[in-house]
């Protein structure tokens, strides 16, 4: 596919939101201006991060927050998702305010409304203060009462511009790879020790809304989800271990919002489950319950799931790759597969689980990683990531035709940037990034998506 104008461009609801994404560790950069976060200590340590980078620089972000604005702005955006730096706001995580790190996010506020765009912020995008993780991070209760507090901060300040908040990014993503695998930051490898790092977050989340939503503010959490499915349909084991990682990776993080319980984590037992009932105070799940006007959808891929072999340390499931189950399916530079339909059997399997208790959702994530260069002329040709948007946007209007309450869609990302563990070796931007120079150059897709977010209806936000 080319980047002329798509074609048969869906209409998607008037009022839906055309947005794009960022984070800030992933692109503000600026470390010197801000306190130390677990990302920055851990990509310190030699063999932590692929490329052997730091996030201290980044996309220079901090600096160039009006340029980024301004790519914004010809791209046609009418939102922006950004995640305010924790340390960049309450350096030590609690206590002291820092008035500079509160004029940063003034000045790309006022920069994004002036625009025409609406800020759309997320409170937690992994980098926690150092020194919190250096109390127990989000093994430790207590910070969710710290996080409920850097919310009011921050509520106090930008409340009066932003109606839109979400509290957390990706909560069970930054559990599994953070405190049970060990390959992000905080690189704590407790496998299911890890579990009281989900309910923390999930109670941190809780209080900080409670926090917004007395401000008058609506509240979002944004979670990373994936239709399940097991290797092999006719395999009791396989299915046994789908259902398992389904509600761990997915149910884990909404039911207690949505219905007011976690899920059967019994399959876990033999691993050691026990810990989340030991982090589980009562009343916890009355004040997580309900918690949320609007859930944020990160959606990359299905997942396929077989029962586990003596390999997989006690864990109920094992994850072959998705071509065991479908061969032949394309994959990004990262090797996840591109499954468009996928976002289309995600939404719609959420409505059968939750039915009325689903609220409004928006897709806060979407996005494909590719080896992107400029060629002599200077141009970069990502007709994948164009076929990749389009056939997930086709999908999530195929799902809001069938009576999704989809309200509006970041493409991740704005721009190439620090990816965690694989440092700048996996670009996901509209935009390239030279790492060296910090230049930007808009690549076919930011044409391409702009063309599409043109051909629909762009009346005031919701
Ligand atoms: O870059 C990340 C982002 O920080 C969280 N969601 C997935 C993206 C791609 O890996």
């Amino acid at each position: 596919m080319s980047a002329g104008v798509p074609e048969g461009v869906p209409e998607f609801p008037p009022g839906f939101l055309w947005g794009a994404a960022t984070s800030s560790h992933q692109v503000e950069g600026g470390a010197d201006e801000r306190g130390r976060s677990v990302w920055d200590a851990f990509a310190e340590e030699p063999g932590r991060i692929a490329d052997g980078s730091t996030g201290a620089v980044a996309c220079d972000h901090y600096h160039r927050s009006a340029e980024d604005t301004e790519l914004l702005r010809r791209l046609g955006v009418s939102a922006y998702r950004f995640s305010m730096a924790w340390p960049r706001i309450v350096p030590e995580g609690r206590g002291r305010v820092s008035t500079a790190g509160l004029d940063f996010y003034d000045r790309l506020i006022d920069g994004l409304l002036e625009a025409g765009i609406e800020p759309v912020p997320t409170l937690y995008h992994w980098d926690l203060p150092l020194p919190l993780e250096e109390r127990g991070g989000w093994l430790a209760r207590r910070t969710a009462d710290l996080f409920a507090d850097y919310a009011q901060v921050a509520v106090d300040r930008f409340g009066d511009r932003v109606l839109r908040w979400i509290t957390l990014n990706e909560p069970f993503i930054h559990m599994a790879l953070g405190y049970a695998f060990g390959v992000h930051a905080p690189g704590k490898a407790l496998m299911t020790g890890a579990l009281p790092a989900g309910h923390h977050q999930l109670l941190a989340h809780a209080r900080a809304s409670a926090v917004l939503r007395e401000a008058g503010r609506r509240v979002l959490l944004t979670d990373n989800l994936t239709p399940v499915e097991p290797l092999r349909d006719e395999d009791d084991g396989d299915r046994a271990a789908a259902d398992a990682y389904d509600a761990l990776h997915n149910r884990m993080f909404l039911d207690p919002i949505l219905l007011g319980a976690y899920p059967d984590l019994g399959a876990y037992a033999a691993a050691g489950a026990g810990p989340l009932e030991e982090a589980v105070l009562p009343g916890d799940l009355d004040e997580i319950e309900g918690s949320v006007d609007a859930l944020g959808v990160n959606y990359y891929n299905p997942t396929v799931v077989a029962a586990p072999g003596p390999d997989d340390g006690g864990l109920p499931f094992a994850l072959p790759p998705y071509t065991d189950r479908h061969p032949g399916t394309p994959t990004t530079a990262f090797g996840w597969p591109v499954v468009p339909r996928g976002l289309y059997d995600l939404l719609t399997g959420l409505r059968r689980s939750y039915g009325d208790r689903l609220p409004p959702v928006f897709i806060t994530e979407n996005g494909c990683s590719r080896d992107d260069a400029p060629d002599d002329e200077g141009r970069v040709a990502d007709a994948e990531r164009c076929s990749y948007m389009d056939g997930h946007l086709r999908a999530l209007a195929d799902a809001v035709a069938s009576g999704i309450d989809a309200r509006g869609y970041f493409a991740w990302s704005l721009m190439d940037n620090f990816e965690w563990a694989e440092g700048y070796t996996q670009r996901f931007g509209l935009v390239h990034v030279d790492f060296d120079t910090g230049e930007r150059t808009p690549k076919d897709s930011y044409a391409w998506y702009r063309a599409w977010i043109a051909g629909q209806n762009r009346d005031s936000p919701r």
